[in-house]
């Protein structure tokens, strides 16, 4: 029997969002823009998502206002980690961005969650954090933004789930290297970083026996979907390669594709599809 079929689909959940700040042509990024943020295509962008959202979860989507104080608060990814019912807030590791996180916290616990929190000097980002579907598998990067304290203090808050420290050579964040498709496909970068994550996770004690199917995609971008439950998957516009395999590999398993045009300011702030999202579980 195929491994995809032994794993359900993830049941639909619902989502918390934040605006996007008047300030976030000054979002932090790793390299000085070549071009300038487009307040108006990134305004496009971000309600294109969001709209999106709101059309594939019946849970509903939460929206916070925006804070203009804090450019990046529409990547509200990186402030907290939902599992279960368990909200772990975060100490995102860039120093600009730290007080995003109240908000979120409170809304979280508002919707419901228990609410954990990690202590100095733990610093983690969210977009470190894959949760492999169908499983209680943790998979956090090692990063710029996530210390080895952080995976820690998020493992000690998650009993039970295993949680596993995984290094990230290059760029932001895990999740901008991998994704998964389903419980048993992650979607790697076809990058140098990507592939040495990918050699790396293939001999993770504790995670080898779960026999993972790699596949690399061609934009580095596209490796980031965002899995909404309910067997949809959302994407973003890429070049023919890259859709043709994600167009193929949903296909494959039945999942249903939804492709976002590209967003192209959001890239810009390096930011990618999941991280202007918190999934909860459906209410
Ligand atoms: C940052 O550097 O923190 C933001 N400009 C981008 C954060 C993107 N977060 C994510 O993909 N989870």
């Amino acid at each position: 029997r195929s491994s995809i079929r032994r794993y359900i689909i993830p049941p639909a959940m619902r989502a918390l969002v934040r605006g996007l700040a008047a300030s976030f042509a000054s979002a932090v990024t790793m390299e000085p823009l070549a071009e300038p943020i487009s307040m108006e295509l990134a305004r496009q962008q971000h309600d294109a998502y969001v709209k999106l959202l709101k059309q594939l979860l019946p849970g509903g989507v939460t929206e916070l206002p925006a804070d203009d104080k804090h450019p990046d608060c529409c990547f509200i990814e990186d402030t907290a980690v939902v599992a279960g019912s368990t909200a772990v807030i975060a100490r995102i590791g860039a120093a600009s961005r730290q007080g995003e996180e109240a908000p979120v916290a409170e809304a979280l616990a508002a919707l419901g969650c228990t609410v954990r929190r990690l202590q100095p000097p733990a610093t983690l980002d969210g977009g470190d954090v894959l949760q492999l579907p169908g499983s209680t598998h943790i998979l956090v990067g090692l990063s710029r933004r996530t210390n080895a304290e952080g995976v820690a203090q998020l493992a000690a808050a998650l009993p039970d789930h295993s949680v596993h420290g995984v290094p990230v050579a290059a760029g932001l964040h895990l999740k901008s290297l991998v994704t998964a498709l389903d419980a048993s496909t992650l979607l790697l970068a076809d990058t140098p970083a990507g592939r040495s994550l990918s050699q790396a996770l293939a001999v993770l004690p504790g995670l080898a026996g779960r026999q993972l199917h790699h596949e690399f995609v061609p934009d580095p971008v596209c490796a980031n979907v965002l899995l909404l439950g309910d067997g949809h998957v959302v994407t973003q516009g890429s070049d023919p390669a890259t859709e043709q395999l994600l167009d193929r590999l949903c296909a494959e398993r039945g999942l249903q594709l939804h492709r976002l045009p590209r967003a192209t300011e959001m890239i810009k702030a390096d930011g990618a599809l999941t991280c202007c999202s918190i999934l909860l579980p459906g209410p």
